[in-house]
């Protein structure tokens, strides 16, 4: 086989999958984009980010966001003690759409009413312990609420940026919140792979067509 082709074609697969990286961590691959982040939590190295259909009108479900996070690099965020709390809080206390910002957490109870567990990301599971419930909430309104959502509607229902249960396909909900534990944006140096691999791909091919 002619060594060329076989650099040609090892040198697009890099090309291919800088922009794979890319795309991704835009969340362009998806459906669904990076809205508000990331934003880097220096006590335990972890970055946070929103993410959104890109349209208040479409809805994404607890479970479809869960695996949206993940296809990011990330799982949907497990906010486990009062400090990471707070930084969320204070992280996107200005990340608002419309009128407010409903994101889905990797909270649930759906394996037992009432026990509360988080759900998503490398830790497995863990018991609730901490908790920022909103006033009344968990209340499993009608009896199928067994999700959570983060919600942070000034002036609205969710005020205090606090948690609420509803059902897995809630009304209303465009967002998720995602935490990561390495920056999800690539590293300059992706770029860099990115021209490189672009060089050599379009290379190969002026050399060839030389012929
Ligand atoms: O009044 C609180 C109650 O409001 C709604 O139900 C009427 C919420 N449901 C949705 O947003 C789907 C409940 O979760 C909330 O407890
Ligand atoms: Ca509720």
């Amino acid at each position: 086989m002619n060594r060329n082709w076989r650099k040609g074609g090892k040198n697009a697969g890099t090309f291919i999958a800088a922009i794979f990286v890319i795309l991704t961590s835009a969340g362009l691959t998806h459906g669904v984009t990076m809205e508000f982040g990331p934003e880097f939590n220096p006590a335990n190295n972890h970055y946070y980010a929103i993410y959104s259909t890109g349209n208040p009108e479409i809805f994404i479900g607890w479970d479809s966001a869960k695996t949206a996070a993940e296809d990011q690099g990330g799982y949907l965020a497990t906010l486990l003690t009062a400090e990471e709390d707070r930084f969320v809080l204070d992280a996107f206390a200005g990340a608002i759409t419309l009128i407010g910002l409903r994101a889905w957490i990797g909270l649930t109870d759906v394996q037992e009413e009432g026990s509360f567990k988080w759900v998503t990301g490398p830790e497995g599971i863990q018991p609730l312990t901490y908790n920022h419930w909103l006033p009344g909430e968990p209340n499993d309104a009608g009896g199928g609420e067994d999700y959570v959502e983060w919600r942070n509607e000034p002036g609205g229902y969710g005020t205090n940026q606090a948690w609420n249960d509803v059902p897995i396909d809630a009304w209303g909900i465009s967002q998720f919140m995602v935490e990561f534990d390495t920056n999800p944006i690539p590293e300059p140096a992706t770029f860099f792979l990115l021209g490189f691999a672009l060089i050599a791909v379009f290379g190969g091919y002026k050399k060839r067509f030389k012929r």
